[in-house]
């Protein structure tokens, strides 16, 4: 097998519920946080909803990394 066929993306999508976005700066500052992690396929934050949709390679990125990136941003991630 060749390394292409063998080496499957992994994927994973979760759903972050953050407090005090209130504008597209908000949504702007987070998304641009979050994406500069390695492994952060896609992000996306719902201001109206308070939530954050996060697409990444758990071989890359974790959990932690990605809520102390929106802290790091100014915003409460709450469990
Ligand atoms: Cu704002």
């Amino acid at each position: 097998m060749c390394n292409c066929c063998s080496n499957k993306p992994v994927r994973a999508d979760i759903t972050l519920n953050v407090e005090g976005m209130s504008c597209a700066h908000c949504k702007k500052a987070i998304e641009t946080s979050v994406g500069a992690l390695p492994g952060v396929y896609k992000v996306e934050a719902e201001v109206s909803l308070g939530k954050v949709n996060v697409s990444f390679d758990p071989s890359k990125a974790n959990l932690d990394d990605i809520k102390q990136a929106i802290e790091d941003a100014g915003y409460d991630v709450k469990e």
